[in-house]
């Protein structure tokens, strides 16, 4: 079976947002609006599998679904909402839990990293967080899902939860009339510099909503003498900017600013290191910090503009919700179909 280009991706609303969520997802969701059908979700669902405060939830959830829109997602052409208005994610969410394996979510590094000691006391839902987002993905049967690299692991088992529905229902989904696979073995999406947004206070972390420094991240709605701040206190080595990507190696914090740059400016670190090779971090700083002032504060503004209209906001998350079920009902009904259950 040929598969429509369809694009997924979503963000929790589990905090302010910031440039790791823009530069590793949200800018990669514009262009994608030409090439394919493109559905942006805000996984409030996902949020909760840490405790959210209910008000800050509300906050976030617009505030990002704003965020898309102001960086450029058109909601006409793209379909955006809040993943709690399509009770499908949920119930697809729980035929997946029983598809996939304890031990393939047991390798989880981003459940290690986040259960750290305390495995005995976090969420079930937390566990079982790749089944959800794997649901979020096949629901629409997407064919790519534009992410940070931090989201990798969990695709491949977004395509490993795929092959063994695909394996398991072999003899029902050809049964059904479909030829081939039920659901898509879905691409990531992801190239270019900033991948993986470094924390600015640590180069071996990524840059996270959860960071308990205010300094380590640049968040969206930050001002311009904030960012700038930022950026100037940010840790770096002593010596001054190769000519090349290669000199890089090894400079954690080095390669984090200079890939932001990249990524903000649309240029190739080669070509960043190409102007800034050679010179001391006291000229790099401060382009830096313009540029990201630049990029950064049209959209903030953007953004502040849409959450203050709460109204027009819900009927885009309400419209979306809708355009979103129209695609995942009759997949939904396949899959009920398929698996057995009776209506
Ligand atoms: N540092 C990063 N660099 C590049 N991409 C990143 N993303 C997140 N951090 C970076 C990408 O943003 C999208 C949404 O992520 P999410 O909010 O759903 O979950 P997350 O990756 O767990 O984000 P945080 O900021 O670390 O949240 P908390 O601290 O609440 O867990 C994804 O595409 C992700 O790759």
């Amino acid at each position: 079976m040929t598969f429509s280009p369809r694009v997924f991706s979503g963000i929790k609303p589990s905090g302010d947002l910031h440039l790791g969520n823009y530069l590793g997802a949200i800018r990669r969701f514009v262009p994608l609006q030409d090439t394919h059908e493109t559905i942006y979700c805000v996984v409030d669902m996902h949020a909760i599998t840490v405790w959210q405060d209910p008000e800050d939830l509300k906050r976030w959830t617009y505030e990002i679904a704003a965020a898309y829109i102001a960086a450029g997602v058109d909601p006409k052409r793209s379909i955006i909402f809040n993943q709690s208005q399509v009770m499908e994610h949920a119930e697809l969410s729980w035929i997946f839990n029983c598809v996939a394996r304890m031990g393939w979510m047991a390798r989880m590094t981003q459940f290690k990293d986040k259960a750290g000691e305390n495995s005995e006391q976090v969420s079930l839902g937390l566990f079982a967080y790749p089944s959800l987002m794997a649901a979020d993905i096949l629901l629409y049967k997407a064919t790519g899902v534009p992410v940070g690299e931090d989201q990798k692991q969990h695709l491949e088992l977004t395509r490993d939860i795929a092959k063994k529905f695909n394996h398991d229902f072999k003899k029902q989904i050809k049964a059904l009339g479909h030829k081939g696979d039920f659901f898509p073995i879905t691409e990531t999406l992801a190239t270019g510099p900033a991948m993986r947004v470094k924390s600015l206070k640590d180069g071996s972390k990524k840059m996270s909503k959860s960071d308990a420094s205010d300094l380590s991240t640049i968040y969206m709605m930050d001002d311009a003498d904030l960012i700038a701040k930022k950026i100037k206190r940010a840790t770096t080595d002593a010596d001054a900017l190769p000519s090349e990507a290669a000199g890089l190696a090894g400079r954690l914090e080095a390669e984090n600013l200079v890939g932001i740059y990249a990524a903000l400016s649309g240029q190739s670190v080669d070509e960043v290191l190409g102007q800034f090779g050679g010179q001391g971090w006291g000229v790099f700083k401060p382009a830096l910090a313009d540029l990201a002032v630049e990029k950064l504060a049209p959209i903030a503004t953007e953004m502040k503009r849409l959450v203050a209209d709460r109204g027009e906001m819900d009927k885009i998350l309400r419209d979306g919700a809708e355009r979103a079920r129209a695609i995942a009902q009759p997949i939904m009904a396949d899959v009920r179909n398929i698996v057995g259950f009776v209506r």
